[in-house]
């Protein structure tokens, strides 16, 4: 039996304060010595010891009447229950078994985890996965980053685990800043970054090391398996799904394009994507360092994937996911930590600095997405702009072209969209009354936003709706028809309603009406924020 489930029961039942004998490197190589053939498919011959008394790190089980999802947005009581070296389902294409990845590479990967208060049980379980199924030549060491977790023990009772380091943040940085001081203290030639509720699956590391073995400047990315967040239980993930993003910059998944598929050989065959889903990559140190690792400036959660996804593509490297590699994660819906200055914010200003530093002319397709990001200060992106003109790194439009085609611009029969402006003075719609209005230009007054002037249909939208005229008269929104009280044109900076020839036009006290053209007249003289074809 390679496990040592025997030895691990005995250290569970001593009576020591976690007792932890610090094997060497050598000592755990306890069956055979590993050879140099790396097949990844059948049991591994270097189980490691657990050398931690696990139910005394763990702790106790909580309490019958208490909310088992209230600590940490997971069901408590089952990660408590799970032994930290469970067996999981091997999820890969059978295929993948019998893939043998070349000579070792003499390079050694740092594994850096960064939390928060996390489960003690689950961060225990992250930690003996990746000893367990990695050959320990390949893992140069664990670095546990604890960004200041109430209880310092947390991590610290860990360091006694072979190959694991511990370091404690002197104040909460949030999970990019805390990878980023993981990295400064690696010493590997790869770095692999997991949340601290993951448990990596059979021969997870060589296809990843595979890849960057052989192209320096990739990022490369596990399939991400599902824990159920209530069961624990372990299920395989689509292994045919990219990652990618709206013009919010949310991440979304993308199904491979037809091409993508047939062009691919196998199914067990790495293919590029334009982002990675989340923080679960592997990427060289010295590439990550050249990019400037993180951007700093993010602060808490969220961005930084897609981050290090445009700066990879842009300055000269790509991503990519790669479908024998397995790592599974605990998926949740809330954050379980707080955010200070504010959840949505932070989300907000992090896509900001990403947008300003990396999308070119293209943020204003953000900012029309996301209107209430112009108002925040996202502080100063100096450094990533070295970074880029650095690097010589390619413009968005390269990255639309070649990478991500899926992302359209937002309606590529819009000729102009965004606010629909005269002056200072922004086009409204009121909801109640259907109606739309003048009011002071208001970069956070979302009814002002997402005005659209489509050539196809000639008609201008707000939203789902169009601006249309009722009873020859009056300016209302109404549901789309193509009638012909919907129907404009814009001669310079005028808009003309075709049937009558009569043009747009704010009256003394900003109601809004019809009126016969005159040319240059100023209350009939209109800009859109973003005009698309001159
Ligand atoms: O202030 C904090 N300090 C931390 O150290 C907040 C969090 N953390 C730790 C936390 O303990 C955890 O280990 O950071 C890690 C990620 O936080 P989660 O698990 O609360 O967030 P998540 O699962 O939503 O994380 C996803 O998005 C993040 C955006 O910043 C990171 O990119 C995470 O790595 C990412 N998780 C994954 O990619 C897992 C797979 C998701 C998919 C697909
Ligand atoms: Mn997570």
């Amino acid at each position: 039996m390679w496990r040592k489930r025997s030895l691990l029961r005995l250290a569970m039942l001593s009576t020591f304060a976690l007792v932890a004998v610090y094997y060497t490197t050598s000592q755990l190589h306890t069956i055979k010595k590993y050879r140099n053939r790396r097949k990844v498919g059948s049991v591994p011959p270097w189980a490691p010891v657990i050398l931690v008394n696990e139910l005394q790190y763990v702790g106790t089980a909580p309490e019958d009447d208490e909310d088992v999802f209230a600590r940490h947005a997971f069901n408590l009581r089952s990660s408590n229950e799970l032994p930290s070296d469970r067996s999981l389902p091997d999820t890969r294409h059978a295929r993948c078994r019998d893939v043998e990845y070349g000579a070792a590479p003499l390079q050694t990967t740092s594994v850096v985890v960064a939390f928060h208060n996390e489960d003690r049980s689950a961060l225990l379980r992250t930690v003996v996965s990746v000893l367990n199924r990695t050959p320990p030549d390949l893992i140069e060491e664990v670095i546990l980053v604890d960004d200041r977790s109430d209880d310092e023990q947390d991590g610290s009772l860990l360091s006694s685990l072979p190959k694991v380091r511990v370091v404690r943040n002197q104040a909460r940085e949030g999970l990019i800043r805390s990878r980023i001081l993981g990295a400064l203290e690696a010493r590997g030639d790869f770095l692999m970054f997991l949340d601290s509720h993951c448990e990596v699956n059979v021969g997870w590391l060589e296809p990843l090391l595979d890849r960057v073995t052989q192209n320096a400047l990739t990022v490369v990315s596990p399939v991400i398996d599902v824990i159920d967040m209530d069961t624990f239980q372990y299920r395989a993930s689509s292994p045919q799904l990219k990652g990618g993003f709206d013009w919010s910059l949310y991440f979304k998944w993308l199904p491979l394009s037809h091409e993508e598929r047939t062009r691919r050989g196998s199914p067990m065959e790495p293919f590029l994507s334009p982002a990675i889903a989340g923080g679960l990559f592997l990427i060289s140190r010295d590439w990550f360092q050249r990019l400037g690792m993180f951007d700093s400036g993010l602060r808490i959660w969220g961005a930084e994937n897609l981050e290090i996804s445009l700066k990879s593509w842009l300055c000269g490297g790509n991503v990519e996911v790669v479908p024998c590699s397995r790592v599974g994660h605990v998926f949740r819906k809330t954050h379980p930590y707080t955010f200070p200055g504010g959840n949505a914010d932070t989300y907000l200003r992090n896509t900001k600095r990403v947008a300003e530093v990396w999308l070119g002319d293209h943020k204003r397709f953000f900012y029309e997405a996301q209107p209430n990001a112009r108002a925040l200060d996202a502080g100063s992106l100096q450094e990533q702009l070295e970074v880029k003109s650095q690097l010589d790194c390619r413009p968005f439009q390269w990255y639309l072209e070649n990478v991500f085609p899926e992302l359209k611009l937002p309606n590529e029969e819009n000729s102009a969209f965004g606010q629909l402006k005269q002056g200072s003075q922004c086009l409204q719609s009121e909801v109640e009354s259907s109606g739309v209005k003048l009011a002071e230009c208001n970069e956070s007054e979302l009814s002002q936003h997402s005005w659209a002037f489509n050539v196809h249909t000639a008609s201008i939208q707000h939203g789902k709706l169009c601006l249309s005229v009722r009873n020859k008269l009056n300016l209302v929104l109404e549901t789309c028809t193509q009638s012909y009280q919907q129907e404009w044109s814009r001669h310079g900076r005028a808009v003309v309603l075709l049937s009558s020839g009569q043009c747009l036009e704010s009256g003394i006290r900003s109601e809004l009406r019809l009126s016969e053209c005159r040319r240059g007249a100023m209350s009939q003289q209109w800009d859109f924020t973003v005009e698309l074809q001159a």
